[in-house]
Order: structure tokens, then C-alpha cells, then sequence
């Protein structure tokens, strides 16, 4: 029997690296007796960081799921990685889930990856909790972590559980809702009444919660300002009300690791966040039918073709490929065959499973609105749709960031590459984030990602995996060129000696367009100087020769070029000669064109402590950065953005380390294109010269 649809919920939990997202999983799993022992990421054996790679470093990278049941309802739980460099697999789990629990620490408060992934729960739209970690911690602080968090993203925070003491005196929460105390000792949670010490700071906390809840609806504002306190059956549907429409945003707080303030969250899960009708009420799934190409929605009910959707894929060298699924309509059996319809490939589902952590949990049945695993699927990739073969549907998938990095890598022992090759295609599988393809002059293979970090771990994987050694060498920065000044040239080519001959003769003009335009082609011929069928070749000529660059061997960008006369032969003319004269056209035009070398310049927000602050703006400087402004949090925090030259910030993760003294962090996304000043520009040429030599 599959779960009864309304007693479910699913639920990432998202945050920065470090703020307790898989202790917190750890300890819900714990409290909800899913497992018998709680795990700690110090002892390694926690059960969403398996993977080797992440044991070693002791924080997550890939997001894991794991599940329990609470009062009657099954939790899905997906714990994701909070560092930069691993935020595509968060990205694309988020998309699958209802809702979000985001942990923000209660010393450090809010980090600049914080604001990454509270932006993609904004652009879900998904309800969301957040839960304020660490309160056992010396200098924690509840306020100033709420207010890091309403300041940094605009909102108003709802306490549900305020703390009883912080840091060394914190011994437990006051549920708000219940107007009770949760201490706990060694790890198990009493309720007991609200202590008189702490008598007057709880009503005066509820007081705002029930005036902030009030505010949601004009009716209960109007009673409540009469003197008249809403029911508490009131208060659960405003909350529940406000959290799914986005007025209000719940906040509690606790430890995950001495496994205070766990409970309350767990009953606000239930109580505060939609269940996947809910959800899809609110929120439909949106896709369309490939057979007649119309806009459907489809809803969580177990009476309709199944559908679902790819959020994950593991590779497993061994036991074959992971599929992470969640079923949208209908009811999966195991072993039925669906249509895959972003393929359009049928395939058979085989065994199925639960998963916590890396255990698997065989299940015969998925309902709609659950989340499972499927072993050993062929065709089906993260992203993909699947569904009812009568039915089919393709939902909206999710779009991937472009890599920030790339670099050319080479295996250690040279006749390895078929294996390399063979490794990184199966690892792309299960990395949205990574790119790797061989280019096609050098034939060098180009590994890209979201940084060296990365990279690293990628080939860490793939030594363990896939048993070969990987060594990185020159990064590749995606310079562009572009000119600054109007030309005109002929492209005149002719060979008339011996056998057939060939002729083809054009003018161009080439006009520099505003950044980001990409290339614009205007046919300007009248009268037939060149025939209407020799004019695609002389576009497709100056496309081909654009690729390859005008002065260091980068792509040409921004350019206009139009096509104003020729000449050509009735016989030798032919769609290959008048190719080759476009082509020399444009490189003849080259020399009063001014070409320009341009480079990719990088957003830039580093947290950092006060007394670093003047470290790392004198590092952004000295590496050509613009800082743009300095803000400070509640926490006293530094956030410092900036744009910078990518070519500057290929080491950035090692070169803030030792600036901060490993308390910095940072994100970067690509944000435009510069011209770069002369002497990189010369450099630039001067190598590409250096490598034609070289041949
Ligand atoms: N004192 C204290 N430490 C915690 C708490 N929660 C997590 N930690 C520690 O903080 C570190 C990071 O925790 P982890 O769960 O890996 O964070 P994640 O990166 O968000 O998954 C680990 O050393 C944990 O033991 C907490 O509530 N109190
Ligand atoms: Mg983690």
C-alpha cells in the first residue's frame, strides 16, 4: 500500500556549509526512532554523509534523502550541501520538494550561501521554516541570528520556540503554542511547565506571535483588537496559512547535536507545511502532453496515469545507476513500464526502494506525491520525465548554471583516456554541475564545474570509482574578442590554373554591436553581384572564422557584418570558394577593426569577520576587483561584493583561507564581459602565438 497523500510531507533542508543541516537530519531521524542511534558528523557516521569524499572532509556534498514518521505522517527528508561549489544538487532536489527547513547557526547567523539558497526556495516558491541552530554554542545569540536573516531577505520572522538561556546556560525551548517548556536531558526531551523564571519572557513572545498571526487576517486583527485573543485552533490555521502563501515564515530554534528543540519542529512539519495536495493546490505541476502538445496539470491522486520526475541520479560503478524519482499522479508499481518522455525511450521500472541514507528499503508501490529510488534504469537522467505510456507528460525541468571553471585535464599513465572518458561520462550522470567534453582542435578533454574544489573532489571520485589517477592542468578562461571600430575588407579568392577552377569575391563591412549581442548578418546585395545561393556560404565562412578568432584564437562576439557586393565566375563559382572569401574577408577587416580581447568578470560576496575586512578588500583590489559596497549583519559579519576578473579568482577557495584564517567564505556568479587592459591582452596574443609555433 502506498502513503495516504495528505500524510506526507517532503522537506529539504537547505542552508550554508556548516550550520547543522545533516546533524539536524540526524537528530529528526533520531527522535522519530527511524534510527536506533544518533550519529554525529565527528564519528563519521551520520546517515546522510556517506560517501567517502564527504566523510573525510566532514561536510556534505551530494544531497542524500532520508525519511521518518511522525503522529501519522511520513516525513521525506532531503538533506543537501550547503557549500558553494555543490549548489546545482541542491538546486535541482529543491525543485522536488514542497517545502524547506532552513538552518541558520546561532553564532554565525546568516552566510552568503544562505542567501543562494533561500533564493532558490524563492524562485520555487516553496513554504519554508527556519530553524535556528546551535543555540548550545558560546556567543550564540537567537536574536541576532532572526534579525541576520529578516534583514538580509526582507522578511518578517514568527517565533514558535524561544530559547531558555544560550550558549553554556541554554538548557531547552518554550513551544509558544503550547505554552510549555522542552528541556532535555542526555538527549531525551521532557515537557514540563514554563518555569517562573521564564514566565514573563514567554507571554510576552506570545503575545507577538499571536499579534503577528492576527495581522494575517482582517477579521481575527479586528476581534484581536478588540481585546479578544483568536482560538487556538485560529492561531495553527493562520500560521498554517500565512506559512503557505509566504506571510509568514516560522522560526525555531534548538540543537541539533544535544537534540533540543527537535520535536517542535518535527510537529510544526505537520502542522505548518503542506502536505503534496496542498502543495499542488497552491502550486500545480505543470507540463504538457507530448502526444497532443497541450498544457496539462497533473494532481497527486492515486486514480490517474502515473507520472513522475528524475530529481537525482548516483552512480554506482558496482551496483549499477540510482534513480531518485518523485511520482506526481497515479500509483508506480514495480517492474510496470513507463514512456520516458523527455527521451521519448520506453523503459521498464525495476525494484524499488526507500532510501535513508545509503540503506535501501524495498517498496512494491509508490504513490502520488511520494519520493523512492529505482535501481539500474537505462536511459532516465536527472531532469527527466516519465510517465503512463497512454498518458505522456513532460514536466518543466530545471535549468543548470553554466560551469565557472574549466580545466584540461590528462590521466596520470598515458592509455587511460578510454577509461577517463568512460568514468567522467558516468559521474556527469549524477553531477549537474560538471561539464566534460574533448576539444575539438586540441583534442585536450576540458573537465568544467562550479570551482577547483570541485574538480578535485570530481577526480577523487573518479579514482575511487572508476580506479584511475586524473592530473588538472592550465585552467581555461573563456576570453571572447570583439572589436571596437568599423571596417570594410574584400575577400577575394580564386584558384583558375589546371581542372575545375574556383572564384568566389565579396565586401563586408563589420560594425562593433552593444555586449551581449551576440552576431548579426545583413545581406545587403541587390541586383545579383553574388547569386542568392552563393550567400549562406558567405555568412557560414565569416561564422566558421569568428570561432576561431581574429588576433589570439578566442570567439569573436558583438559584431555586426554586412554583406554589400562581389563578383562571381558563371563556372568556377561554387559555395566553397565563396565560403573561404568570407572568411578572408573578415580577417582581412581584422587589422582596422581594433580587436579587443574581452574577459569574463565574476560577481563576487565574501563574508568575512571585522578584523579581516581590510585583508580581503585589499586582495579583491590588487586583483584588478571593483568592490561595489560593504554591508554589515547583526552577527557582525562583513558581506563584501565585488566584481572581478575570473581569470583572478581561480584559486580564490585557498587564497581566503589564509586571508581569514579559514572564517571567510565566499559565492561567485558569472555576471559580464570586460575588455582586458593592454598588457593581458599582449600576453594573451603572445601565448597564442607561442602555441601555432608550437603547432
Ligand atoms: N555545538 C553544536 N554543534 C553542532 C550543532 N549542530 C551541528 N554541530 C556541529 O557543526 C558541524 C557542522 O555540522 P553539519 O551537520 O555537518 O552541518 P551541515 O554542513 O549544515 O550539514 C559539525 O561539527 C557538527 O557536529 C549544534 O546544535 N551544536
Ligand atoms: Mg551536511
Amino acid at each position: 500500500m502506498s502513503i495516504d497523500v495528505g500524510k506526507i510531507r517532503n522537506l529539504a533542508v537547505i542552508g550554508g556549509g556548516g550550520a547543522g543541516k545533516t546533524s539536524l537530519v540526524e537528530a529528526m531521524l533520531f527522535d522519530a526512532k527511524a534510527v536506533e542511534r544518533m550519529g554525529r558528523v565527528e564519528d563519521e557516521n551520520t546517515v546522510t554523509d556517506f560517501e567517502p569524499e564527504e566523510i573525510n572532509r566532514k561536510f556534505s556534498i551530494s544531497s542524500a534523502l532520508a525519511y521518518c514518521d511522525w503522529n501519522g505522517h511520513r516525513i521525506n527528508l532531503v538533506d543537501t550541501p550547503g557549500f558553494i561549489n555543490f549548489l546545482e544538487d541542491t538546486k535541482c532536489c529543491l525543485s522536488a520538494m514542497d517545502a524547506a527547513v532552513v538552518v541558520v547557526g546561532a553564532r554565525v547567523g546568516v552566510k552568503a550561501e544562505t542567501g543562494k539558497v533561500w533564493q532558490y526556495a524563492n524562485d520555487y516558491e516553496l513554504p519554508r521554516l527556519v530553524f535556528i541552530n546551535k543555540m548550545d554554542k558560546e556567543n550564540a545569540s537567537f536574536r541576532n541570528a532572526v534579525e541576520g536573516v529578516e534583514k538580509s531577505y526582507g522578511v518578517s520572522l514568527v517565533p514558535l520556540t524561544v530559547p531558555m538561556g544560550e550558549g553554556s546556560s541554554f538548557e531547552g525551548v518554550i513551544d509558544l503554542l503550547k505554552m510549555k517548556a522542552v528541556t532535555f536531558r542526555g538527549g531525551v526531551p521532557t515537557e514540563s511547565d514554563i518555569p517562573d523564571t521564564y514566565t514573563e519572557y514567554a507571554e510576552e513572545n506570545r503575545k507577538q506571535l499571536i499579534e503577528k498571526v492576527a495581522e494575517t487576517d482582517d477579521e481575527m486583527l479586528e476581534k484581536y483588537l478588540e481585546g479578544t485573543d483568536p482560538t487556538e485552533e485560529e492561531i495553527s490555521r493562520g500560521i498554517k496559512f500565512g506559512t503557505m502563501s509566504g506571510t509568514i515564515i516560522p522560526v525555531l530554534c534548538g540543537s541539533a547535536t544535544v537534540n533540543a528543540g527537535i520535536q517542535p519542529l518535527l510537529d510544526t512539519i505537520l502542522t505548518c507545511l503542506p502536505s503534496p495536495s496542498e502543495r499542488a493546490e497552491q502550486h500545480p505541476t505543470k507540463g504538457s502532453d507530448t502526444k497532443s502538445e497541450e498544457k496539462i496539470e497533473r494532481k497527486p491522486v492515486a486514480d490517474a496515469p502515473v507520472s513522475l520526475r528524475v530529481f537525482k541520479t548516483i552512480a554506482d560503478p558496482f551496483a549499477g545507476k540510482l534513480t531518485l524519482f518523485r511520482v506526481y499522479s497515479g500509483i508506480l508499481k514495480s517492474d510496470s513500464n513507463l514512456l520516458n518522455t523527455t527521451k521519448d525511450r520506453k523503459e521498464k521500472m525495476g525494484s524499488m526502494f526507500y532510501l535513508i541514507g545509503k540503506k535501501q528499503v524495498p517498496v512494491k508501490e509508490i504513490g502520488p506525491g511520494e519520493i523512492a529510488a529505482v535501481a539500474k534504469l537505462k536511459e532516465a537522467q536527472t531532469g527527466d520525465s516519465m510517465s503512463d505510456p497512454g498518458s505522456p507528460v513532460l514536466f518543466e525541468t530545471v535549468k543548470f548554471a553554466d560551469p565557472m571553471i574549466s580545466y584540461a585535464i590528462e590521466p596520470k599513465s598515458r592509455g587511460d583516456e578510454e577509461k577517463v572518458g568512460t568514468g567522467l561520462n558516468r559521474l556527469l550522470e549524477e553531477d549537474p554541475a560538471l561539464r566534460f567534453h574533448r576539444d575539438a582542435e586540441s583534442a585536450e578533454m576540458i573537465l568544467g564545474g562550479t570551482g577547483q574544489m570541485h574538480l578535485e573532489i570530481t577526480l577523487e571520485k573518479l579514482k575511487r570509482k572508476f580506479g584511475v589517477e586524473v592530473v588538472m592542468n592550465t585552467p581555461k578562461i573563456p576570453y571572447r574578442e570583439t572589436i571596437k571600430a568599423t571596417a570594410t575588407a574584400q575577400g577575394r579568392y580564386k584558384k583558375q590554373s589546371g581542372g575545375r577552377g574556383q572564384f568566389g569575391d565579396c565586401w563586408i563591412k563589420i560594425e562593433p554591436l552593444p555586449s551581449g549581442s551576440g552576431f548579426e548578418f545583413d545581406n545587403q546585395i541587390v541586383g545579383g553581384a553574388i547569386p542568392r545561393q552563393y550567400i549562406p556560404a558567405v555568412e557560414k565562412g565569416i561564422v566558421e572564422k569568428m570561432k576561431d578568432g581574429l588576433i589570439a584564437g578566442y570567439p569573436v562576439v558583438d559584431i555586426k557584418v554586412s554583406l554589400y557586393d562581389g563578383t562571381y565566375h558563371s563556372v568556377d563559382s561554387s559555395e566553397m570558394a565563396f565560403k573561404i572569401a568570407g572568411s578572408m574577408a573578415l580577417q582581412k577587416a581584422a587589422p582596422n577593426a581594433k580587436v579587443t580581447i574581452l574577459e569574463p568578470i565574476i560577481k563576487v560576496e565574501v563574508n568575512t569577520p571585522e578584523e579581516f575586512l581590510g585583508n580581503v578588500i585589499g586582495d579583491l583590489n590588487a586583483k584588478r576587483g571593483k568592490v561595489q559596497g560593504v554591508d554589515s549583519l547583526p552577527s557582525g559579519v562583513q558581506v563584501v561584493k565585488a566584481l572581478v576578473p575570473m581569470g583572478e579568482m581561480l584559486t580564490y577557495a585557498n587564497q581566503l583561507n589564509s586571508l581569514t584564517s579559514g572564517q571567510g567564505i565566499y559565492t561567485m556568479e558569472p555576471s559580464h564581459y570586460e575588455e582586458v587592459p593592454a598588457h593581458v591582452a599582449q600576453k594573451l596574443i603572445e601565448e597564442k602565438a607561442k602555441a601555432k609555433e608550437e603547432g
